[in-house]
């Protein structure tokens, strides 16, 4: 019988009638530990409570968290497959559903070939579920066409961490050692929104001393409770940080001996940041330079340091390099692979670490293996049971699958756990993409904005109706817990990919019982890689609090501290990033005069799908609205609540104004979590990171004017 820790003065948690199961959040990277409540005689879940004793949020959880039970046993979940008839969905059997599917796939790949089908994932999903959609996609319908939501999530902080440290692990360090460092320089997160309960270990490092520095447009409640806020200039983050590290060679704080020893480069960006000083530094970035010094001399004096960072820098046309330079910081300060210091990304969906690993990207292979290296192909084949020629070479980004739609290329789509029609880019083009498609299947437990557009949607379950695990933003890989059995005739995420790859015979490679036989599977495909999960088993994560990957064998430890000896590039040295600072993609023009950006609320998770049928956190937060300085709305006549009509190149929407002084003058921000008329992505820009093609959500030109 699990002991259910009590903190003290805190009443027993076991409610009578009711049993408690021990699991994670749904929701963000943080995974907060938590017990949930359900009631024994109905088996419905009714609550949650906290649980103290995980090491990482020590019984801390946000509005969200607590709110997430709810979606459960939603009245709105889908019970039933849904087939599209005359334009109006249909509730099916599983079997009229499978036959539809598996008609309109083989009949596409008939005509127009393996490749006519698709698959974009998402990683709200268990690490099993997510190592399957790579495996589904490839081999059980054969295309070369997968990719997933991590792709406008973790890719540019994927990739920068892979050309300096080389190896994307998003925390150096386990985040109970934060309360032991001396100075936080955190870049575009809003920690106390988007990770509200790791402020906690902030709070405890402050009592001691340490010191916060943000960079941000906005003075977000993170932000607000800074030594230092950086109020800089959306997509200026390069040559913040190009100045920053200026001013750490001039100031005589660069930690010589480390960077001898462990990095390369050193000359190049000595030289690159030259021309960065104060002056020139604020003049593109629009900080004052004594802020700038000012930052520069409390990060530089920091025995211990950690750099932090968000989509705020990673969401960029130039993401990477950002993410080069934030990183090239922490290494000229001698401070990764150390205690309580390191570099960190703020990992974004549940298992946006665990998910972006194992394959589901469109050139990945389990165990961050490549699909363009023949030694991982043959490895990870033989653990399929498939002859390498039998590999799809690799697709294309999440985004420019909507281009191969376009082509004629794509011609079917199954969307697994995500919201593309909220989330992605650009929607116009996401919307013409869905429309075009000859057959769409939707796997999802609400009739989402993108499953309308759907021929076929599939009962999915919620994370409280199966088991697996989960890699949380340390690094750290943890235990799911089944709660209750799936509602109506929902099925689990794994058992439906395996029920088509049935129909489309292949059917003995997905030949699993229950999900410990994918771990099995998973942990063997993983093995050798650079994420390497062989030493992993639900019984050491029990034990141990979680296991940190890399972990290549039962008897090793796992990694808490990453890269204490070496990194891992070939050289096994830090590469420092020696990158010029580069406009974005747009910037003011006379028509478009202003900058937006856009971003999330304390209250509501991504597309919006789960938070915006959970009455309190409608009640707390109904709708958008845009963020705008006093002085920029005077010059508009624009009041606080009216209606403010927006504009970019690709399209235009009408929000209330929420007027600010926490925001720059020149900048506005639009949070993103509503679909149709009131999505924001009607209006940002899709261009691409050249590396990790992650779309430039945070900066983009707009015009506007009182509705
Ligand atoms: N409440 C809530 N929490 C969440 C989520 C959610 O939807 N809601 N989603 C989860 C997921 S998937 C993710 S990815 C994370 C995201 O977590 P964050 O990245 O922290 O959240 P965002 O609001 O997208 O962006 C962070 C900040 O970047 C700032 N910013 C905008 N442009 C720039 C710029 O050019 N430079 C810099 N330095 N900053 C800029 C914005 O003003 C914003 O305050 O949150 C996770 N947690
Ligand atoms: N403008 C703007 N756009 C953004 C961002 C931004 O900052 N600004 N941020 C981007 C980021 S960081 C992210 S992560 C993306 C996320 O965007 P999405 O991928 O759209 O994420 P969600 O809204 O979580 O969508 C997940 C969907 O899957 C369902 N679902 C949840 N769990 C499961 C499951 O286990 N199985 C199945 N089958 N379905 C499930 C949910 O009901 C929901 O409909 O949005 C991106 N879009
Ligand atoms: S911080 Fe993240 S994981 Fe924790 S309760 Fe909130 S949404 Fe859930
Ligand atoms: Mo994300």
């Amino acid at each position: 019988m699990t002991q259910f820790v009590v903190k003290p003065g805190v009443k027993n948690l076991h409610h009578e009638g009711e049993k408690l199961i021990t699991t994670h959040c749904c929701y963000c990277g943080m995974q907060c530990g938590m017990h949930i409540r359900v009631n024994e005689k109905t088996g419905k879940v009714v609550g949650v409570e906290p649980r103290y004793d995980w090491p990482v949020t020590m019984g801390k959880m946000c509005p969200k968290g607590v709110t997430a039970y709810q979606t459960v046993d939603h009245p709105e979940r889908i019970t039933k497959p849904l087939i599209k008839k005359n334009g109006e969905f249909v509730e099916s059997s599983w079997t009229e559903a499978l036959d539809l599917i598996e008609k309109n796939f083989k009949g596409l790949q008939e005509k127009y070939g393996k490749d006519a089908l698709s698959v974009f994932g998402g990683v709200s999903m268990t690490n099993e579920k997510c190592y399957l959609v790579g495996k589904y996609a490839r081999v059980g319908l054969g295309t070369r066409y997968v990719d997933y939501n991590g792709r406008f999530c973790m890719s540019s902080a994927a990739g920068g961490f892979m050309k300096t440290l080389g190896v994307d692990r998003g925390s150096t360090l386990p985040w109970p050692e934060l309360e032991h460092t001396d100075c936080f320089f955190m870049a575009g997160s809003n920690t106390a929104e988007c990770h509200p309960t790791s402020i906690q270990w902030l709070w405890r490092a402050r009592d001691k001393g340490a010191k916060m520095i943000v960079a941000d447009p906005r003075e977000t409640p993170t932000a607000r409770i800074a030594d230092v806020h950086l109020d800089l200039k959306a997509g200026t983050d390069s040559a913040l940080a190009n100045g920053m590290m200026h001013l750490l060679i001039k100031e005589g704080y660069v930690d010589h001996e480390y960077v001898e020893k462990r990095c390369n480069n050193y000359e190049e960006l000595k030289q690159a940041v030259e021309e960065f000083t104060p002056e020139h530094t604020s003049e593109i970035t629009g900080i004052s330079i004594e802020k700038l010094v000012k930052a520069a001399h409390i990060f530089g004096r920091s025995p211990r340091s950690v750099v932090m960072f968000a989509r705020g820098v990673e969401q960029q046309s130039k993401g990477v390099d950002n993410v080069c330079l934030y990183t090239s910081m922490a290494l000229l300060r001698g401070q990764i692979g150390k205690f309580a210091s390191g570099v960190a990304t703020f990992t974004g969906q549940g298992n946006g670490q665990g998910g972006r690993e194992h394959g589901q990207k469109a050139d990945a292979l389990p165990g961050y293996r490549k699909i363009d290296n023949p030694e991982h192909v043959e490895y990870v084949s033989n653990v399929w049971g498939i002859d390498p020629s039998e590999m799809p070479k690799a697709g294309v980004s999440a985004y420019e699958m909507f281009d191969e739609i376009q082509a004629g290329r794509i011609r079917a789509m199954h969307v697994i756990c995500s919201n593309p029609a909220v989330s992605a880019p650009n929607n116009h083009y996401i919307w013409d993409g869905f429309k075009k498609l000859d057959f769409m299947v939707v796997s999802d437990f609400f009739l989402s904005e993108t499953a309308e557009f759907a021929d076929v949607v599939l009962p999915a379950t919620t994370w409280a109706e199966d088991e697996g695990t989960t890699t949380n933003l340390e690094g750290r890989v943890i235990r799911i817990r089944k709660v209750k059995d799936p509602i109506g005739e929902s099925k689990t995420d794994w058992e439906i990919m395996k029920l088509i790859a049935e129909r489309m015979g292949k059917g003995k490679y997905f030949n699993y019982n229950d999900v410990p036989e994918i771990f099995e599977e998973f942990r063997l495909a993983s093995k050798g890689g650079k994420a390497d999960y062989y030493g992993i088993t639900y019984d050491r994560i029990e034990k141990e609090d979680g296991v940190f990957w890399p972990c290549p064998s039962e008897d090793h430890p796992g990694t808490p501290t990453m890269f204490k000896e070496s990194f891992g590039t070939p050289d096994g040295k830090a590469n420092l990033a020696a990158v010029q600072w580069q406009e974005p993609d747009e910037t003011p023009t006379k028509e478009f005069p202003h900058t937006l950006t856009t971003g999330r609320v304390v209250f509501h998770y991504l597309s919006g799908t789960q938070t915006r049928r959970t009455q309190f956190l409608m009640e707390k937060c109904p709708e958008p609205y845009v963020e705008m300085h006093p002085a920029l709305a005077s010059q508009y006549s624009i009041q606080d609540g009216e209606e403010v009509y927006l504009e970019t190149r690709r399209g235009s929407m009408t929000v209330k104004a929420r007027i600010t002084k926490a925001i720059r003058e020149d900048t506005v921000f639009i949070p993103y979590h509503w679909g149709k008329e009131l999505s924001v992505n009607k209006l940002t820009n899709p261009a691409l990171d050249p590396t990790s093609r992650m779309p430039e959500f945070k900066v983009c030109a707009v015009k506007l004017r009182k509705a």
